[in-house]
């Protein structure tokens, strides 16, 4: 792992709750990582989102936040940093990414359009759906598997995607999706051959090409590092590239814009952007703000700027490999090759004896949390299973590295925890759901063990900081 361009000046003091006061506040969290309070755990890898640390930079500028309600001269900013950045000539602030997909999703999408998507992600598969849309997933196959070392895992399956576009009439398709490194995969990019490939079917069926653009600097690194013909070319000009090929992008820009808040509708179609600045005044705020306040939109566009620095992105896509790195030393199961925010355990591997309808992800991320006060986030049955279907997809742990906030230190020891946590997961039993919300259950759904759950510290050695 390179050496951070960035140093610390300002810091948060965590502390490792004693193993019992770690088993109460996870029985009182249901066994679910979201409902844990955050001064319990000790590393927290729960996400990457809204959780980085921002620079002196993004600090300064939010002094000179301009807080009027319209015309906001922050708002000029905001919209000058992404024009440049990305291209897009209208930009729309929203309070964070699902905003912007709320939008998007109200535009374009009505009951029975279809989105065809390298796979999902929960929060803009569900905007779609409560719109009657419908979801198509038009990822590789590569994609599903955490064992294939595919370098472009988040690429679309050209042949399915053309399939989709010439059954349906044009106009019920309501734009077609695709994710920067893609989360549910495991942080996996697209190549740009690929995204080109899109783009040509795309045009060709006369149907609207949306990025989610939220990790997309980590994206154009991987492009950089691993697609021929891209080594010489700066992170600039490419993320500008990748950007180009699109009509429309959301972001969530709690992620690569460093900023605890806010998200934005980026769209090049005059008509469309007009439309969209009619919704935002009734679901977000005036144009000029988007649910967000002046400062934070200072802080935005200098943390655009900061996104497409290479040396920032590099030495947090270092981080996901270094832990990746070590518990595939040690033998750990995780999803290959590591992506570009987090490593992600395969727990289906991890717990073979745990069947996938009593959640081996949620279980393995409570054990996490029991072991070592490490948080992390189930991505398996319980985010992905969609209503009564059978769900037999993937079963991950994911351990988000937040940007610029823990050191080599802080990896290397949640790298312990998930050693000691591997060396005894005979321990480990499945849960049962015991409260099922409605609409994307695994933040707020409840569980418990369905049996003695990791044996308490005292009678076996665990890892201390
Ligand atoms: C995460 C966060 C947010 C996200 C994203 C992509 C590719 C849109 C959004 C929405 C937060 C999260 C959200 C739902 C479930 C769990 C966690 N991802 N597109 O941790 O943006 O959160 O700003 O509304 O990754 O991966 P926002």
């Amino acid at each position: 792992m390179s050496a951070p361009p960035w140093k610390i000046k300002v810091v948060e003091p965590v502390t490792l709750r004693p193993q019992p006061e770690r088993r109460q506040a996870l029985e009182a969290a249901g066994y679910n990582t979201f409902l844990l309070r955050s001064d319990d755990v000790f590393v927290d890898l729960l996400t990457d989102s809204g959780t980085s640390a921002l620079s002196q930079e993004q600090r300064a500028a939010m002094e000179l936040g301009d807080e009027a309600y319209a015309g906001s001269r922050s708002f000029f900013r905001l919209e000058g940093a992404v024009q440049e950045a990305y291209g897009y000539r209208h930009v729309i602030p929203t309070h964070q990414g699902r905003g912007a997909e709320h939008l998007l999703a109200k535009l374009l999408v009505e009951p029975g359009f279809l989105v065809p998507s390298n796979l999902y992600f929960t929060t803009s598969r569900e905007h779609v759906e409560l719109l009657g849309g419908v979801w198509i997933d038009v990822s590789i196959p590569e994609a599903s598997d955490p064992r294939s070392l595919h370098p472009f895992k988040g690429n679309v399956d050209l042949v399915a995607l053309e399939h989709v576009l010439a059954a349906a009439a044009p106009e019920r398709v309501a734009f077609v999706r695709v994710e920067a490194c893609l989360n549910m995969a495991g942080g996996q990019p697209f190549s740009l051959a690929n995204l080109e490939g899109v783009r040509e079917l795309t045009l060709a069926h006369g149907v609207p090409l949306v990025l989610d653009a939220t990790r997309i600097s980590e994206n154009a690194l991987f492009v950089k590092e691993r697609e021929a013909g891209f080594a010489d070319v700066e992170l600039p000009e490419l993320i500008h590239r990748i950007a180009d090929l699109s009509d429309a992008a959301v972001f969530s820009s709690k992620k690569d814009h460093f900023v605890p808040i806010g998200g934005v509708l980026a769209i090049d179609d005059d008509d469309l952007a007009e439309r969209a600045r009619e919704l935002v005044v009734i679901y977000e705020g005036f144009p000029h703000y988007g649910g967000i306040a002046g400062h934070d939109m200072e802080a935005l566009a200098q943390g655009i700027r900061e996104s497409a620095d290479e040396a920032i992105v590099k030495h947090y896509v270092s981080q996901s490999a270094y832990l990746g790195g070590l518990l595939l030393e040690r033998g750990i199961p995780i999803v290959e090759p590591v992506g570009a925010h987090a490593v992600f355990l395969d727990a289906k591997r991890f717990l073979p004896h745990v069947p996938q309808e009593e959640f081996p992800a949620q279980a393995l991320a409570a054990a996490l949390y029991l072991a070592g006060g490490v948080r992390s986030m189930e991505r398996g049955i319980v985010s992905g299973q969609h209503g009564d279907e059978p769900y037999d997809g993937l079963e991950l742990v994911r351990l988000t590295i937040p940007r610029r906030v823990y050191t080599q230190e802080h990896l290397a020891y949640v790298a312990d925890v998930v050693t000691d946590v591997f060396e005894r997961r005979g321990q480990i039993p499945g849960l049962r759901m015991t409260y099922e919300p409605e609409h994307l259950r695994f933040f707020q759904a409840r569980f418990e063990a369905r049996g003695a759950f990791l044996e308490p510290v005292e009678a076996v050695a665990v890892a201390e900081p």
